[in-house]
Parts: structure tokens; sequence; C-alpha cells
């Protein structure tokens, strides 16, 4: 299988399936292509983005379709908790990270380099990192008993947050004593340090996803 991603800096999509292979340790190639090339992806790929896992003649061009193809293939990952319930609120809030928090998205881009002092949200974004804080909570105290992932132990639903933690880690969002454990634990991860390090060893710049603000370095 390989698996086909934009620059690590940036690209959310591509850091949950990179995310959920690599703690896996699953036997998987990575092929990085360069967001500011589009048209080469446009050429590649019908849909005209990554990422996407290839096996064989079949491809999967979307996040969450990957990580549950990855699951399904590789049973031993349970990338979704076992109880059935459990298993149902685990895809609600994934599918929600999936189609939501436009505001988020738009005002905050993951830039896994860099940290941006006194960048101020619209009340819209803060409304997207409110509700963000809420899924963590509930999920946490509900499911996460077992161990420090959303619940208990890791699976699609921390892969699909990992690049929020990324974005609120560059803005420095204040948030709540619960978010912050989880925050700390995603950023404490290995696989997650892997995918930082890469990123930081990228020169290429993106304009398209860099903010008009000062910032700092990021180790
Ligand atoms: N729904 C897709 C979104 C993929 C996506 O938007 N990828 C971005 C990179 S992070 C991309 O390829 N953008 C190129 C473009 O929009 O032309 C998924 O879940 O994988």
């Amino acid at each position: 299988m390989k698996l086909v991603i934009g620059n690590q800096n940036y690209s959310t999509w591509s850091m949950r399936p990179w995310l959920f292979a690599s703690y896996h340790d699953l036997d998987i190639e990575v092929e990085k292509l360069s967001l500011n090339n589009l048209s080469a992806i446009q050429k590649r790929f019908a849909h005209g983005k990554v990422p996407v896992l290839i096996d064989g003649s079949l491809e999967i061009w979307d996040s969450m379709a990957i990580l549950e193809y990855l699951s399904e293939t590789y049973p031993d990952t349970r990338g979704w908790p076992q109880e059935a319930s459990a298993r149902a609120v685990a895809r609600s809030v994934s599918a929600e990270m999936h189609s939501s928090f436009q505001a988020l998205r738009a005002e905050l881009p993951m830039n896994c380099r860099k940290y941006f002092p006194g960048y101020r949200l619209s009340n819209t974004a803060m409304e997207d990192v409110r509700r963000i804080q809420q899924i963590w909570n509930f999920c946490r105290e509900k499911y996460g008993g077992s161990g420090p992932w959303l619940f208990g132990r890791f699976g699609i639903a921390d892969s699909m947050y990992a690049p929020v933690v990324m974005r609120f880690r560059s803005m420095d969002v204040k948030l709540d004593r619960v978010s912050q454990e989880y925050c700390l634990a995603v950023r404490e991860c290995e696989t997650v340090k892997k995918w930082l390090v890469e990123a930081s060893s990228e020169a290429e710049i993106v304009d398209a996803d860099e903010i008009d603000h000062p910032s700092v370095a990021l180790s």
C-alpha cells in the first residue's frame, strides 16, 4: 500500500491517516506531493486532492475512508471502539470534525513550524473552539478512563482531532483543563513528534496556507 500526502507542515487531512498508519507501524510507503503544485495532484487523481491511499488498483481519496480501510485491513489497530455505543459516538465526533468547524479551518490553518503570538479569533471561530472542547470533555469523561485518548486507546477519533491540536498550539488558544491535558497527550505522542520533525524539515512555503500575522519559529 502507498499513502500519498501533501506538505506535512500544512496538510491537516494528510496528517490524519499518516498518524494512524505510523502509530501502528503499518507497512505503508509514503509519497509526498507539493501543495504548491496542485495541477500535478489534479493530473494524477480524478478528485485532485490528497491524501490518497493506493492499494493495488484501488484508490481511496478521503481521509475518513482511508482511516476506516486501514482499521478494517489491520483489525488489531481497532480504529473504532469495540462497544457499540462508544463506537457510534466515536463515529459522530469524527464525522463532525470531518464536516464542520469551517471558521476554525479558515482562520487557523495548520502551520506546524510557527507560533503566532497575539492572534485573535473571530467569535465564530471561538464558537468552534468551544464546541471542540465540549466534545473532548464529553469523550474523555465518558469513554476515556482506560488511557489518555478520547476513547481510552488511540483510535480514528484521535487521528481526526490531532491537526486541531496543532492549530491550537500555533495560535496559543486558551483551553480548559481537560482539553489542555488531551492536547498534551497528543503533543507528547512519539508519532506526533515524528510528524512535527518531518514537517519542520520541510523548507517549502505554501502561500495559500500562510496567514498575515507575526510569527515565531516553533521547535
Ligand atoms: N475531504 C478530503 C479533503 C482533502 C483536502 O482538502 N486536501 C487538501 C490538502 S490538506 C488538498 O488536497 N487541497 C488541494 C486543493 O484543494 O486543490 C479528505 O478528507 O481527505
